[in-house]
């Protein structure tokens, strides 16, 4: 039969472009699931905004990976899980959410104020780290936080002391509030400076799972480490935009 041959190789090439897209499918499937095991919604995991190893040795790569694509993933998915019978808040940004808790349904709003936190405290702390960011140049930011510690040594002990001061899981802040002054302050769980009325500025994450893998129970060792991680330039330039 004169089809059988070109039918057979259309097989072939049907079968061999099967296969192959199985596999490339497979492949995909894992790394999405890996990314966020998140039943789909409007909330989306943002990218970390460097390799997993950028901050090495200071924060590991091991830690940066599940940080990311397992706690943070985590928010994201059950955000979109509180949200899913509420149109009205899945329109809103994580940020909206964590500033308007009392317009949330109280039926979901421990789960918001507990994900959407957790989406909104890890996208902006990603952001204030990077390596050889360099030191606080002269201007708006440095003068605030000489008005509040003094100088830059003090301004460490007194952060590092906050941080240790947090009881159980938590984050130490460096916010602004309607003063438009620089506060030291803490938040429990995914609590953010939004709900004390101050504008988080920068917030590092001091729950075990920011550090354990590397640092076990030596949380100031952490926050040492991360103090050498200060993006300083994009902090600079958000204490610009929410004090203007
Ligand atoms: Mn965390």
């Amino acid at each position: 039969m004169p089809s059988s041959l070109p039918l057979s190789r259309r097989q072939i090439l049907r079968t061999s472009a099967f296969a192959a897209a199985g596999f490339f499918i497979s492949t995909r499937v894992t790394r999405s699931l890996a990314q966020a095991a998140a039943p789909s919604g409007p909330f989306k995991l943002p990218p970390l905004p460097y390799a997993f190893d950028a901050m090495e040795p200071y924060i590991d790569a091991r830690t940066m990976e599940i940080h990311h694509d397992k706690h943070h993933a985590a928010y994201v998915a059950n955000l979109n899980k509180a949200v899913a019978d509420y149109p009205d808040l899945q329109k809103m940004t994580t940020e909206e959410l964590v500033r308007n808790l009392d317009k949330v349904p109280e039926k979901v709003r421990t789960a918001v104020r507990n994900n959407a936190g957790g989406d909104y405290n890890h996208t902006l702390f990603w952001q204030s780290l990077k390596k050889d960011a360099g030191p606080l140049q002269d201007g708006p930011l440095q003068e605030a936080l000489g008005e509040l510690f003094g100088d830059a040594e003090t301004g460490q002990r007194e952060f590092l002391a906050k941080a240790l001061s947090v009881f159980g899981s938590g984050w130490v802040w460096l916010s602004i509030d309607k003063d438009k002054k620089i506060v030291l302050e803490t938040t429990a769980n995914q609590d953010t400076p939004w709900a004390l009325g101050h504008k988080p500025l920068f917030g590092l994450d001091v729950w075990e799972h920011a550090y354990y893998l590397k640092y076990q129970n030596r949380r100031a060792d952490y926050v040492a480490a991360c103090i050498n991680l200060v993006n300083w330039p994009f902090l600079q330039e958000r204490f610009d935009k929410l004090t203007a």
